[in-house]
């Protein structure tokens, strides 16, 4: 097919994708992200799609303006495990930007389970986006009439278990937390350069997480993870206000440490605070609870996991083993 073939222009025009003989062998050429499945197949506005043929256009705001939101949800033994609660966080990030998202939560949670059940999985790591839509070149959503969502089901990459029992080094990055009156972290949002530039300091730095503070100096929190740390038998973790995404993992953590009959104080933190505490640990839905023993070259209590964040750890697992909604039920 000719470029200057009428049909092709009209629908470039009109925003709409073009044909695929055109796009085809630019996509193909491009190294392939893998989701580890088997003939994958990827939900995109209630469509399945294979890895090859899923894509999304270039006008979408979600690209041109990071203009969207995400979640990252796991699904343990044949159950997503707190779907509830991620769709909740969905719709309030949503709400927070003035995005609609175009189905109902209903509707949402069927299609997760949908996406799992086609990628023929029972444990592993959903990816959830709702994008602006397709507009034009210039910022405002007013031009994005309908909302994309794309649902991505994975295998999951996770830390080796040596992280789990031996624990991580973090370092405290440069990069800011942004301050929640520029860009609100309790949004989950399609832009983490934030994170990103985090992730990279923690990467130059040869350490396994960055931890990252807020303009007043206190610990907000990790690139993709909640911090907690533990001094004389009580947890103490950044409030929400401190720069925080209130984190599905984090909230599991409060559960637990009722259950355990141990104090957890959301309070301001400072790196101080974490050099001279008895144990740290993280908290994530990738990372799920994992410790951490050394931070900007000191080593947290005794250099080894603590009692508390094994306990918790353990009731954890067994959280994520036991419950969740049921995927093929
Ligand atoms: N803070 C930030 C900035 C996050 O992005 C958390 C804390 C932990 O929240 P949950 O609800 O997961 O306990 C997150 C979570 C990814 C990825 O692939 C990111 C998250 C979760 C899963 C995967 O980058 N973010």
């Amino acid at each position: 097919m000719k470029t200057t073939d009428a049909t092709v222009l009209d629908k470039l025009k009109t925003h709409e994708p073009a044909a695929d003989a055109l796009v085809e062998p630019a996509i193909e050429s491009r190294p392939r992200a893998a989701t580890g499945v088997k003939e994958a197949k990827i939900y995109i506005d209630g469509k399945f799609y294979s890895e090859a043929s899923a894509k999304v256009s270039v006008f979408d705001h979600g690209l041109l303006y990071g203009d969207g939101i995400f979640e990252g949800i796991r699904f343990y033994n044949g159950r997503v495990f707190r779907l509830e609660e991620h769709l909740s966080r969905l719709w309030d990030s949503a709400r927070s930007i003035c995005l609609e998202i175009p189905m109902t939560v209903r509707d949402m949670t069927e299609a997760v389970l949908e996406t799992i059940r086609q990628n023929h999985l029972r444990d592993g790591y959903i990816r959830l986006l709702v994008t602006r839509g397709i507009g034009n070149l210039g910022l405002n959503p007013m031009q994005c009439k309908c909302p994309s969502v794309i649902i991505i089901a994975a295998m999951i990459a996770l830390y080796h278990e040596s992280f789990y029992r031996k624990g991580l080094t973090i370092v405290t990055c440069a990069t800011r937390r942004s301050n929640p009156a520029a860009l609100n972290p309790a949004v989950k949002s399609l832009n983490y350069l934030n994170n990103v530039m985090a992730r990279i300091e923690a990467n130059l730095a040869n350490a396994d997480e960055a931890l990252m503070l807020n303009d007043a100096g206190n610990v907000a929190e990790c690139t993709a993870d909640n911090v907690f740390v533990i001094k004389r038998g009580q947890i103490f973790t950044p409030p929400i206000t401190a720069g925080a995404l209130r984190g599905i993992t984090r909230g599991i953590v409060f559960e637990i440490a009722a259950e355990l009959g141990i104090k957890v104080l959301e309070t301001d933190i400072t790196r101080h605070d974490i050099f001279v505490a008895d144990e740290c640990f993280l908290t994530g839905t990738a990372a799920e609870i994992i410790p951490v023993v050394k931070a900007d070259g000191r080593l947290i209590g005794n250099g080894k996991p603590g009692p508390i964040t094994t306990r918790t750890m353990a009731r954890f697992r067994q959280m994520t083993r036991e419950t969740g909604t049921p995927i093929f039920a």
